[in-house]
């Protein structure tokens, strides 16, 4: 870069310019040009050497090439500079701007208890006139340049005062369920709602990655710094990609270094027979062990920065320990082991159950089962494995306990699994904001109130701490996501996944101001007002019209789009609701159920044993009650049915008229799919509404108290 000049504008990405000649534009998602106004007409300097540096010189030159500001990089003589991004342990300069900068931040940095700030923290302070932010890595810059971007012009504001940050989990990974060559029944994408994979078409690399490349920048300026790229269902194509393909995922971390992500790959365990044509995958045979040895080698002599594998085993027809007669901390260190001399990790799913249960058979509860199978584990894996615990313990439902698991497994490094993706909670075609629920889960205590919490537990307060990790929501659709107001549970993730304790609504209203950013509004206001008023309480609504009381799973077999109160009734899976002309729910207690209700620590072991203590919206998962059951909020079980599906549906109906009032004040694209969006979503709600007060209607006998339309 020559330091004489104005660092030269690169070469614009797409966000500007259409991905291909004919096809759309993509939507920005939270980075519109105009997040980056006030940024873009300042005069910035950048001083620090490395990739990350490169980035984010280029993010700056972007921004002040549109908005008419300036960028120098180390330049060592004077400039007059309105802000300064510098590693601290670049070179001496004698330029003024950086000498103050790093002095007015010393004072600080050593004044708070010496802590350093970390591969990814930063600092922000005034140093005079001079908005300073300051990093020990390159990573830190980046993330700070994001932090400025967010703050727009309050970054600049003279009475600021300085703030440290630094993320409280190591690793916040998204996990996609991409497929390589497109499964017959899942498609390209498992659960995925917005079109193909960016990462994969047809069977192959896609060979233009520039989506992924601004894939990468969006999850950079949310705090996400690892993905994997293939499906935890691993099928013959995509277990290639560890040895014979290993060069397609390659080039994706060639695109995704720039923006401090490391790449992961979801392996198969049967991969020493598959491709490596041994007799057995066993973790105690040494030749397995050399496979798996050599193998790693070479992904890391191709990719050096590889995070690691993940491995869903032993788990709806994939393969595992079982067959050998192991265990999973057999199998997790096997792959640990491989990994180690490189730095890598092994993320071990801990969602495995039988998916042959009969229905018939009442003691067989697949809540049990990931505890049941891991928590006698505890303190057998080895450091470099993190078992990945799906938040509640069946699957991703719009209401669950949280997992008992997290809260069993002290000497061991635990993974939170939420779903990004909306496959339970309206498949992206639903307005449902999922930060207020992920928020519940993390600051769950499960221990009691006022101990230790979730976030506590996977930011390493316990054992090391294994981070947050959320299955993907984006494809190739034009607005990622489908829904454009999906964006924000994609932000909201990487957000809380930097901070864990963070205010899912104060999150909510960063990804607004990003992403219809005031002074390319014509009433900020009035659309921050509406988007909350839409969006807050969204999966609560969602919650009023589908599955009442955490019974969960009335969803459709196979896509689990829309009502099906008995779908999965009398079906393998082992998630019933026992409905019957007396009552529903499932009885978890110890005393009379399936014990699963003892798996929590006493404290949370008791609550939920009594349908006493038990809290209403769990009531269900827990016991079976009959409809007549007088509820804490003073309601029948039957009457809270059929009241909260009537108001879910009223309240969906609400936000469509509030959408309405955003007409023409903002992108129209963005206003019809949303509109269109909408649309379904009522009519969805409503389908929900009339399936689930009919079924128990027809199922009590017990009319509506408020004597409404029950079909
Ligand atoms: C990737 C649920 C989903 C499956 C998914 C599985 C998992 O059962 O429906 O599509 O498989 O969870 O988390 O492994």
């Amino acid at each position: 870069m020559n330091a004489e000049e104005s660092v030269e504008l690169e070469q614009l990405m797409f966000v500007e310019d259409p991905v291909d000649g004919d096809e759309p534009r993509v939507h920005p998602a939270w980075l519109p040009p105009e997040a980056f106004r006030s940024l873009g007409a300042r005069r910035v300097l950048v001083h620090g050497d490395g990739l990350l540096v490169d980035t984010v010189l280029h993010e700056v030159s972007r921004a002040c090439a549109r908005y008419g500001g300036r960028v120098w990089h180390s330049p060592s003589w004077d400039v007059d500079v309105d802000l300064v991004l510098a590693l601290r342990g670049a070179d001496e300069l004698p330029n003024p701007a950086v000498q103050a900068a790093r002095a007015a931040a010393a004072a600080l940095i050593e004044g708070a208890d010496g802590e350093r700030l970390g591969d990814e923290g930063f600092l922000l302070a005034r140093a005079g006139d001079v908005t300073v932010v300051l990093a020990d890595a390159p990573a830190g810059l980046l993330y700070g340049l994001f932090h400025v971007v967010r703050l727009c012009a309050a970054a600049f504001d003279p009475a600021r005062p300085a703030e440290r940050h630094r993320p409280a989990l190591r690793r916040r990974m998204l996990n996609h369920w991409d497929n390589v060559a497109v499964h017959p029944v899942m498609g390209q994408v498992e659960r995925g709602y917005a079109g193909g994979s960016i990462f994969w078409q047809d069977g192959r690399a896609r060979g233009d990655l520039a989506r992924v490349r601004e894939y990468g920048r969006l999850l950079a300026s949310c705090g996400v710094n690892a993905i994997s790229v293939n499906n935890v269902n691993v099928a013959r194509t995509e277990a290639l990609l560890l040895t014979e393909r290993l060069g397609d995922v390659a080039e994706i971390a060639d695109v995704l270094r720039p923006y401090g992500i490391r790449v992961h790959l979801s392996v198969s365990f049967a991969a020493p027979v598959v491709l490596g044509g041994l007799p057995t995958a066993d973790p105690f045979d040494p030749a397995v062990r050399a496979w798996w040895a050599a193998t790693t080698r070479r992904v890391y002599e191709r990719i050096p920065d590889f995070g690691g594998y993940l491995v869903k085993a032993d788990s709806e027809g994939q393969p595992g320990p079982f067959t050998y007669g192991r265990d999973h901390a057999d199998g997790a260190n096997l792959l640990a082991e491989a990994l180690a001399p490189h730095g890598g990790v092994v993320h071990w799913r801990a969602f495995v159950y039988n998916h042959h249960q009969d229905w018939r058979d009442r003691s067989t509860d697949r809540a049990r089962a990931a505890y049941d199978h891991f928590a006698p584990l505890d303190g057998r894996f080895r450091t470099n494995v993190v078992v990945q615990v799906k938040f509640g313990p069946v699957d991703f439902q719009t209401r669950e306990p949280v997992s008992p698991v997290l809260a069993a497994m002290p000497a061991t490094r635990l993974a939170v699994e939420l779903q990004v993706t909306q496959e339970y909670t309206g498949q992206q075609r639903h307005v449902c904001h999922l930060g207020p629920w992920w928020s519940e889960v993390l600051r769950f205590a499960p221990w009691g109130p006022g101990g230790r919490t979730i976030a506590d537990v996977v930011t390493g307060e316990t054992a090391a701490g294994g981070g947050l990790v959320a299955v993907a929501n984006v494809g190739d659709d034009v607005f990622w996501t489908g829904h454009p107001l999906a964006q924000a549970n994609l932000y909201t993730f990487g957000r809380l996944a930097w901070d864990p304790r963070r205010d899912p609504t104060e999150i909510l209203d960063e990804w607004i101001t990003l992403t219809f950013p005031p002074s390319a509004t014509a009433d900020a206001e009035l659309v921050r007002r509406t988007l909350h008023e839409i969006m807050d309480d969204s999966w609560r609504t969602y919650e009023r019209y589908t599955a009442p009381l955490g019974v969960g799973f009335m969803v459709n077999p196979g896509d689990h789009y829309g009502p099906g109160v008995d779908g999965y009734e009398y079906t393998r899976w082992g998630t019933y609701h026992f409905a019957d002309r007396d009552g529903v729910g499932v009885d978890r207690s110890r005393a009379s159920g399936t014990g699963f209700a003892g798996q929590y620590p006493p404290y949370w072991a008791q609550v939920y044993e009594s349908v006493e203590s038990c809290p209403d919206e769990l009531l269900l998962f827990f016991h079976h009650v009959p409809y007549g059951h007088v509820l804490h909020s003073g309601s029948t079980v039957i009457q809270h049915i059929y009241d909260t599906h009537f108001a879910g549906v009223e309240e969906v109906r609400a936000m469509r008229r509030r959408w309405q009032t955003l007409h023409g004040m903002i992108d129209p694209s963005v206003y019809e799919r949303v509109a269109e969006r909408l649309d379904e979503q009522v009519r969805c709600a409503t389908e929900w509404r009339d399936q689930i007060n009919t079924y128990f209607f027809r199922k009590s006998g017990v009319p509506d108290g408020r004597g409404r339309r029950i079909y």
